[in-house]
């Protein structure tokens, strides 16, 4: 046999060896999903992000602009990248998690921050399963989950995990819209698995689900409208058009993903699924406005809650309380009024004009202390104080 021959045919048997590793390293440290995609195979990304960001539907993260070139092709990112795991969790909720919105004095904190930070849990399997593969494949790897420059939505398409849906994330046959998702870049070639079709067929669930209209069109997001851009990354004051719509969303949103037909398909997730925290499955509205600092950091210790800090958070809260038409909220809203935080002082103000009568509104206002901060001073000039 020519000495080529023989090359290919040892070349090939490691790569199947290796990829065969892989995915099984995958099943064993509880991911539900692992498929291999190539560096090159999402040349439309690129262009599409750039279309999202410079219609500015990034918003204020920065960061998205800022790494562009980076995140719309993997190779910029690593030029030696190869061959690209991308990996799936699925972290579908045991009841559906709208049941919330209805519940007038409870929160809704989406179903992905009920637990533990998933950053943490992925990225820990992520790196367990790297080192591992780079000391068997003799290769260099990096591996990555949400913060890093990478379009893992496209990636992971391309890979054959399932498809972007209308509502812009990956979902599959198998596990719905409920997954989360992580990749490894290694130098190593493996065997690379086909893509997925899409299978939203004329369905506009997800898209008529969104209650701020975040979506101009099927597959494209304007995230400046999107509940978990304005709770999550949007900080400073709420704009007062989405604050009624937020209803009592204090942390993300999961409607457009909970409407989504295929969740209904989706198969038992791996016994390492992360199980929703009791309490943070509809804590009250009254116990959350108590929190402080030093409380907030302790009920959200290891939660990616923590993440936004108690002010952000406790805008949040105030929105919920201004949209529950709860007259017993009115005593906690009050105090957070005088709270030293600017952004706090601002949304109390908004809540308490919803919450109180005109007139014992207007009788609160004329007790109110000097204020100097220009944005709380704006809130009382939209709640119709001078
Ligand atoms: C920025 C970001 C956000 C932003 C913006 C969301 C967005 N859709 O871009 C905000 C804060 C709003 C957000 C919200 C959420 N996020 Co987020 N987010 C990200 C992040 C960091 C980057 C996403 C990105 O690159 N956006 C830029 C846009 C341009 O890319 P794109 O969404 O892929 O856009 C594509 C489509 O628009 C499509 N397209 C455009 N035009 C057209 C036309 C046609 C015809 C077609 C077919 C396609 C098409 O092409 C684009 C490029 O692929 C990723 C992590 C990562 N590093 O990838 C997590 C990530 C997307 N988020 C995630 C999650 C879980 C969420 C939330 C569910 C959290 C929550 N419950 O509140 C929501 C979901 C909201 C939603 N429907 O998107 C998961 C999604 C997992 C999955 N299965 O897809 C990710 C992947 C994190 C992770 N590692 O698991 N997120």
């Amino acid at each position: 046999m020519p000495e080529t021959k023989t090359v290919d045919i040892r070349e090939r048997k490691r790569r199947d060896n290796l990829t065969t590793f892989v995915k099984a390293e995958s099943v064993a440290f509880g991911f539900d999903l692992c498929r291999i995609t190539g560096p090159n195979s999402i040349p439309e990304a690129k262009e599409r992000l750039g279309q999202f960001i410079d219609a500015g539907r990034h918003g204020s993260m920065e960061w998205m602009a800022e790494t562009r070139e980076r995140r719309g092709d993997p190779r910029v990112l690593w030029s030696d990248v190869r061959s690209i795991v991308v990996f799936g969790l699925n972290y579908g909720p045991d009841e559906d998690p709208r049941d919330v919105l209805g519940k007038k004095d409870k929160a809704a904190i989406s179903v992905y921050a009920r637990n533990r930070d998933y950053h943490d849990v992925i990225k820990g399997r992520l790196k367990e399963i790297a080192t591992r593969f780079a000391a068997r494949a003799g290769a260099d790897v990096k591996v990555f989950v949400d913060t890093a420059p990478v379009m893992e939505k496209p990636l992971a398409a391309a890979a054959g995990l399932g498809w972007q849906g209308k509502h812009t994330n990956l979902l599959s046959r198998e596990h719905g819209s409920w997954l989360f998702l992580g990749s490894m870049f290694t130098t190593a070639k493996l065997n690379i698995d086909r893509p997925e079709t899409d299978h939203c067929g004329s369905c506009r669930a997800c898209l008529d689900a969104c209650p701020t209209a975040a979506f101009p069109a099927p597959y494209q997001m304007d995230a400046r409208r999107c509940i978990s851009y304005l709770s999550i990354e949007h900080k400073g004051a709420i704009d007062p058009e989405f604050r009624p719509l937020i209803g009592n969303r204090i942390y993300g949103c999961d409607d457009c993903l909970a409407a989504c037909p295929w969740n209904k398909f989706a198969s038992e997730a791996s016994e390492m699924k992360l199980k929703a925290r009791e309490d943070l499955k509809e804590p009250s509205i009254a116990f959350l406005l108590t929190l402080d600092d030093p409380t907030f950091r302790t009920f959200f210790s290891g939660s990616p809650v923590k993440r936004i800090g108690r002010d952000r958070f406790i805008r949040n809260v105030l929105i919920a309380a201004g949209n529950s038409g709860e007259r017993s909220l009115i005593e906690q809203c009050r105090l957070l009024a005088f709270d030293a935080s600017p952004v706090v002082r601002g949304m109390a103000v908004w809540a308490l004009s919803r919450l109180m009568e005109a007139g014992e509104f207007g009788a609160f206002a004329a007790q109110r202390e000097n204020e100097s901060n220009e944005d709380v001073l704006n809130e009382w000039r939209l709640a119709g104080v001078s």
